[in-house]
């Protein structure tokens, strides 16, 4: 096994620091009635906030909460006053519930992430990494929000799709290239280095093997020193290997993608089931610490 390179020991959001000296969960909470795997089963309020106690019965660390839907079949955008309005109450109740509790918003608009971060919210997960909308970075950068750039191509209507996912010879090299210019954006924002997080972009504007090798090629992410996110809930890729055609379904196999990614540099998962890659990540955790020498990123 190869060894990763060393993450930095924490993250700073808004002042505090998410200490990354174990894998950490993002549990998702899909407040859209679109969502590809769990199709409005979370919306409205109430039932959100029933959701969310749950993720973090179960062990999450963030509760990550989107209103805008990018699901692979190609999603309705949605208005920023329609988002503010499924996403701000929620961030509202939460914090209100949950004082310490992390909360993160999947947001690519500026006008919702201000909304949010005002009612307490701690990071803005830009699944567009500052592409969509010029004035989040500014944003980000006064409120010391942490911040996820994720990599995508094209809108949040086809980013979801293969409309955009033709690469030359070395697609790993591109989509690193393209990430990579995106954190120098975020820096020039004023964004402090330490509250930005690193997020390949699983299966946005990336077919299955695309997926692959970028899950391969995570120590080259890592190296960067910015904490690695990875989403691989319920994934096409992981229903192309097993056949598993329900994204409710594709748990084992998440859960295996999961702690693979883990070995090679990812801190943080985005995840729909929270408990099974809590036990396996926190499994092949303890493992990897067993044996420092042969995994120097898992020290
Ligand atoms: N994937 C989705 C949404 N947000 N954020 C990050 N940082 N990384 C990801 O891989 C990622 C993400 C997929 O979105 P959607 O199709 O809306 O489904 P769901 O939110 O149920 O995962």
């Amino acid at each position: 096994m190869t060894a990763t390179p060393e993450p930095p020991p924490a993250w700073r959001a808004r002042g505090r620091l998410l200490a990354l000296d174990r894998p950490r969960i993002l549990g998702i909470l899909n407040v859209t009635p679109d969502s590809f795997s769990d199709g409005g089963l979370f919306f409205p309020a109430d039932a959100a906030l029933a959701r969310a106690e749950r993720l973090l019965e179960e062990g999450a660390d963030i509760i990550d909460i989107g209103g805008e839907s990018t699901r692979p079949q190609g999603a309705e955008p949605v208005s920023a006053a329609e988002e503010r309005r499924r996403v701000v109450p929620v961030v509202r109740e939460l914090r209100r519930r949950w004082p310490e509790a992390w909360l993160s918003v999947d947001t690519v608009k500026a006008e919702v992430a201000a909304a949010a971060l005002g009612e307490g919210a701690d990071i803005i997960n830009d699944v567009a990494a500052l592409r969509l909308d010029d004035r989040l970075g500014e944003l980000c950068a006064r409120t010391g929000a942490g911040v996820i750039l994720m990599h995508s191509r094209g809108t949040v209507s086809d980013m979801g799709t293969y409309r955009h996912a033709a690469y030359g010879e070395r697609p790993v090299a591109e989509i690193l290239a393209e990430l990579r210019a995106r954190v120098d954006v975020a820096l020039a924002a004023g964004i402090a280095p330490e509250s930005i997080a690193v997020d390949p972009g699983i299966g946005f504007a990336k077919r299955g093997e695309h997926s692959l090798a970028l899950l391969a090629a995570l120590p080259r992410l890592a190296a960067w020193g910015h904490p690695v996110v990875v989403g691989v809930s319920r994934k096409r890729f992981i229903g192309e290997i097993t056949g598993v055609k329900t994204p409710s379904e594709r748990v084992m196999g998440t859960v295996g993608a999961n702690v693979v990614a883990l070995t090679r540099g990812a801190r943080l998962f985005r995840v729909h089931d929270v408990r099974p890659s809590r036990e396996a990540l926190d499994v092949a955790w303890a493992i990897l610490r067993a044996a420092p020498d042969e995994h120097e990123g898992a020290r």
